[in-house]
């Protein structure tokens, strides 16, 4: 019997639901309300909302609920990403990523997002945009269809796998969208909690960035230098080298577990911490996809995974993209574990 039969077998015992379905999905919910779009205005001046955000590398608790009201507004956003570097980016909430959705396996995401590109008072003329999340099972031509500048989208999605899932702006060309820096991280927990209890986490969400010099000074995206994935810089949460000059903090004897994205959007990431080893790794997030003892997870683009491991004395533990050129690019940073209290920020 061939292979391809043998797979079409397969999808149709788990695509009918009952005996084929595996235990996580016996509560999933499939599909949601028609998108609503309006012209209505946001009735704040803040770009995101929600007690499920956090800005990266921060990870705060899931909100206690099991419905989630969460606004994410597009804007055209000048970002500063290192000294004398300066571009009109395109954001989610105004940040470069966009802020960390955290929620409960099972929950409902009730979503906004208004396009504030019309509000823009830099030379980047208003763009409809859309949003994808890869942690949701819905209809992509109604929940992430196009938004023109002024309009706000509404939709809902439930979270029926846990995992470190990617969202991005799909609207044509996807790669432009990506570039300009419209990506951000999901996070869902498992329904009934991870397996481990950790002292420390952490969200890294990999990207590059393609920009290029004007006469003027200022710096814009490079869509030719994204097509031919020369980028300028490979950043962890959207600075090259920012964790150098401002290292994670934890103590030597801690359990660290870090949620991490590649967010690409072209190349792969080889995440490794120098020092330690991943006593669990799970593949896209998921503790179902668990491997053990890993010295690196490679990453394609949009793949997540969340690795946990022990800082196993005092010292500085530097993490990289162990693909080497992307550290020369700036995918680097630390981690520095010293016995003394850590000041909360
Ligand atoms: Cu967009």
């Amino acid at each position: 019997m061939s292979v391809v039969l043998l797979l079409g077998i397969s999808w149709l015992v788990s695509g009918c639901g009952g005996e084929g379905q595996t235990e996580s999905l016996k509560e999933a919910v499939y599909g949601s309300p028609e998108a609503q779009i309006s012209m209505e205005k946001p009735t704040t001046s803040e770009l995101y909302s929600g007690a499920a955000l956090s800005i990266a590398p921060e990870v705060n608790p899931v909100p206690n609920a099991k419905v989630h009201e969460v606004r994410l507004d597009v804007t055209h956003s000048e970002i500063q990403v290192t000294e004398g570097v300066k571009f009109v980016a395109w954001t989610f909430g105004g940040t470069l990523p966009g802020p960390v959705l955290h929620v409960r396996q099972g929950d409902r995401v009730r979503f906004t997002m208004t396009n504030r590109s019309d509000q823009t008072v830099s030379f980047s003329p208003p763009t409809p945009h859309s949003i994808d999340f890869h942690a949701a099972m819905v209809n992509p031509a109604d929940k992430y269809r196009e938004v023109i500048p002024g309009a706000t989208i509404k939709f809902e999605w439930v979270a029926n796998y846990p995992g470190v899932f990617m969202y991005h702006c799909g609207s044509p060309a996807i790669l432009q969208h990506m570039i300009y820096g419209m990506i951000g991280m999901t996070i869902v927990e498992p329904k009934n909690g991870y397996p481990t209890k950790v002292d420390r986490e952490f969200a890294l969400v990999q990207s590059e960035l393609y920009l290029t010099k004007m006469k003027s000074g200022m710096y814009l995206v490079d869509m030719e230098a994204a097509k031919q994935k020369k980028a300028t810089y490979v950043t962890f949460n959207g600075i090259p080298k920012q964790y150098v000059d401002k290292p994670l903090q934890a103590k030597p004897g801690e359990r660290v577990r870090i949620y991490i994205l590649n967010a690409g959007p072209n190349g792969t990431s080889s995440f490794h911490v120098v020092g330690t080893l991943f006593d669990k790794a799970w593949f896209d997030g998921n503790p179902q996809n668990e491997q053990r003892g890993l010295q690196t997870v490679i990453l394609g683009s949009s793949n997540g995974a969340i690795v946990e491991f022990v800082i196993p004395e005092a010292g500085t533990y530097t993490f990289v993209d162990h693909e080497f050129a992307d550290v020369e690019l700036g995918a680097v940073g630390q981690i520095v574990a010293k016995s003394e209290a850590i000041a909360s920020k």
